[in-house]
């Protein structure tokens, strides 16, 4: 075995780097992506894919689909198709999604091309021939029946902590424990439901403990600079000490285990996934990937949710450095928290999430606007909440109000003074001054946290160019010296119009599809960072295309049923987890009769003032009839139970509820979803007769 060499990437500038390889985590395909992964991930990445074009540095972003691991075998199972049926379906979907909102990628592939497995069989194949691995022997769960290992989610049983009888292998989703399937109180397998057995099994693990001194030293040394959240993450790894780690599984789906004798074994999803990011750039450049990945020229950088930071600080850079041959690692490794939906987390099993393909058919059109506000929001510091009320105001006021404003009243003050043709400006006096080194400021604040990755914060900035051409216009009044000092205004509306082409450079990143409407609108011809600011952009006698809207207010309708959705979700989630309330402690016969139970008909029945809980009824008890108020009236419309017949408790003490007085209590059954339905006989009975 080679000892692990130094590996430390000397701290440059990144402009100073050839080029940039840029990679995104690869989404396993188990179902649809939602705003918690463009949040994370893909917006960030294309935001500096983009920048990095327009600043004319060469740049590759790499994509592609994760579609192996168990979860998708199991979602193959439950739906009975085979995982390749699964992950067809989900690739397909992703990338389109993808597609319409503008992410761009060089290339979206996937882990189960050919090319793939054959680089990731390549490279187990490698440093296992170089001595990289250990095996070792392990006991591990085993379906008798089945006659296959059991992968921890393919167990189900007791949980040890909170005694849920339905818990998996790896955990327990009721307390949130994380679980090893050996801990579950009588497991059954879910394949056949037979009891596993443990049974011995041989594996190959990295041993991640060999690299630690040069992964201390790579990162806590040589990278201070990252994140604080990844950096300190990484740290606590550090400081724990690291363990082998097993980088094969006992599963049919995924790349073969490439040695002999390892049959019905295949690579952990987590070991083939990372190299799928070098697979896919040699899927993409056949003859000069090796640039991309060995030239200490190459800049990579790894856009990843904080939940995947281990595997791209550790684990994947141990298996590079195992592997040598020039592999570099990355330079930075910006990974963000998480997004939360309305002050939940983001759940792909309870449906509680916004997913990008329905955003897409629900907002036609709308690419930008998400890409905004999951920006503007951008979980980079610590988690942040998506809320539908923050979108619309966020549209609303800010891309209508502000940028949408401006560039309109730019476009229709040109076309209404000048019909269209882009003025000559003449000097410019200390007003004009004054916004132009503005806008340079903001350019250079804008450029510097790009470069950090700081992306909400170069948004605002971005949009602090909208805010600037809006102050502008204010302050020089154009249209009051339209008629007096043509002059003037000649050069007003000439700046007014490089503001409007700057924000067109600079906004191309955040929002593509309306940089390209702004371009075509402004005859932008070509693109280039560096010209954000300059006052020479569209030149003088240049003819504007017809002014259009760049923005629409979105109506509380559209938000109204984006909420209901949400709703309907979580309804819909109670229902699949509800259970029965638990057996209440032990009653006597006498405890049971000493409550008078009694059928009574329903005479009258109408709201109480006031309350959009309560009904009042007047019911025939059998002897003087009888008043009960009852908090049903988000169940039932007063016409649908009269003249029923109810159960109701006759002996309660009278209670005053809204000023009325209550003689009893109409017996209810509470539902999973939460509804009421109101208990009565099941054939006519006698009012006042009672329940025994
Ligand atoms: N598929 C996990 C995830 O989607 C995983 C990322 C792989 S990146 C190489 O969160
Ligand atoms: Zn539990």
């Amino acid at each position: 075995m080679q000892q692990p060499r130094r590996h430390i990437n000397i701290l440059k500038m990144s402009k100073e780097y050839k080029r940039t390889l840029i990679t995104t985590a690869l989404p396993y395909t188990n179902g649809p992506v939602h705003i918690g992964h463009l949040a994370g991930v893909y917006v960030p990445a294309d935001i500096y894919a983009r920048y990095l074009r327009l600043a004319g540095r060469p740049v590759t972003l790499i994509g592609g689909s994760d579609e192996h691991g168990v979860p998708i075998t199991l979602k193959a199972r439950k739906e009975g198709v085979t995982p390749q049926d699964i992950v067809d379906r989900y690739h397909k979907l992703i990338k389109e999604s993808f597609e319409q909102l503008g992410i761009s990628f060089d290339i979206y592939s996937r882990t189960t091309s050919k090319i793939h497995h054959e680089t990731a069989s390549e490279f187990f194949r490698h440093l296992y021939d170089k001595g990289e691995f250990v095996e070792a022997e392990s006991m591990q769960l085993y379906d008798p029946e089945a006659r296959q290992f059991l992968a921890d989610r393919y167990v189900t049983g007791e949980c040890p902590h909170c005694h849920n009888p339905r818990a998996y292998g790896d955990q327990c989703e009721a307390c949130g424990t994380s679980l090893a399937a050996t801990d579950l109180i009588n497991p059954r397998s879910t394949l056949s439901g037979a009891v596993p057995e443990l049974r011995s099994t041989r594996h190959w693990y990295l041993p991640l403990d060999r690299w630690e001194p040069a992964l201390r030293e790579w990162i806590l040394e040589g990278h201070k600079e990252w994140r604080s959240n990844v950096y300190g993450q990484c740290k606590s790894w550090l400081d724990m000490g690291l363990q082998p780690r097993a980088v094969s599984r006992d599963l049919s789906w995924g790349v073969p285990v490439p040695v002999e004798g390892a049959e019905g074994k295949v690579l952990y999803v987590w070991f083939d996934a990372p190299i799928g990011y070098i697979s896919n750039t040699k899927e993409l450049y056949p003859d000069r990937w090796q640039t991309w990945w060995k030239d200490p020229e190459t800049r990579i950088i790894n856009f990843i949710g904080k939940d995947n930071i281990v595997f791209h600080c550790i684990v994947f850079p141990a298996m590079l450095m195992a592997y040598g041959d020039g592999f570099q690692l990355p330079d930075n490794v910006p990974a963000n928290e998480f997004l939360n939906l309305e002050g939940d987390k983001i759940s792909t099993s309870r449906n509680w999430a916004v997913w990008l393909h329905e955003y897409l058919a629900d907002f036609p059109g709308k690419q930008d606007v998400l890409r905004y506000v999951l920006t503007a929001n951008a979980p980079e510091t610590k988690d942040n909440d998506f809320t539908w009320r923050d979108f619309q105001a966020r549209n609303n006021s800010e891309l209508v109000a502000i940028l949408g404003n401006f560039v309109n009243r730019v476009a229709v003050l040109t076309h209404k003074y000048y019909e269209g043709a882009v003025p000559p400006a003449g000097d410019f006096n200390a007003t004009d001054l004054a916004a132009i080194a503005e806008m340079e400021q903001l350019k250079t604040s804008l450029t510097a946290k790009l470069e950090d990755f700081h992306f909400r914060e170069a948004l605002k900035d971005a949009m602090g160019l909208a805010r600037l051409g809006n102050k502008y216009l204010q302050e020089t009044e154009p249209w009051k010296l339209i008629k007096t000092e043509p002059a003037r205004v000649a050069t007003v509306m000439n700046l007014a119009v490089q503001i409007c082409a700057s924000i067109a450079i600079a906004m191309e990143p955040f929002m593509p599809f309306m940089s390209e409407r702004m371009q075509k609108m402004f005859a932008i011809r070509q693109l280039r960072w560096d010209d954000i600011a300059r006052t020479d952009i569209v030149a003088p006698g240049t003819v504007l295309d017809a002014p259009e809207l760049l923005f629409e207010k979105i109506d509380d309708s559209a938000i109204d049923a984006q909420i209901e959705k949400l709703n309907e979700a979580k309804r819909k989630n109670a229902i699949d987890n509800w259970k029965p309330a638990p057996q209440q402690t032990p009653t006597t016969i006498d405890a049971f009769g000493a409550m008078d139970l009694r059928v009574g008909t329903v005479l009258e029945c109408e709201p109480v003032k006031k309350s959009d809980k309560l009904l009042r009824f007047v019911i025939a008890d059998g002897m003087e009839n009888r008043t009960i108020v009852s908090g049903i009236a988000k169940h039932y419309k007063p016409e649908e139970l009269i003249g029923k017949q109810v159960v109701f408790v006759a002996n309660l003490p009278e209670v005053k509820l809204r000023g009325v007085t209550s003689q009893g209590m109409i017996l209810s059954a509470l539902n999973a979803d939460g509804s009421l339905s109101v208990i009565g006989p099941l054939k006519k009975a006698s009012d006042g007769a009672q329940v025994k």
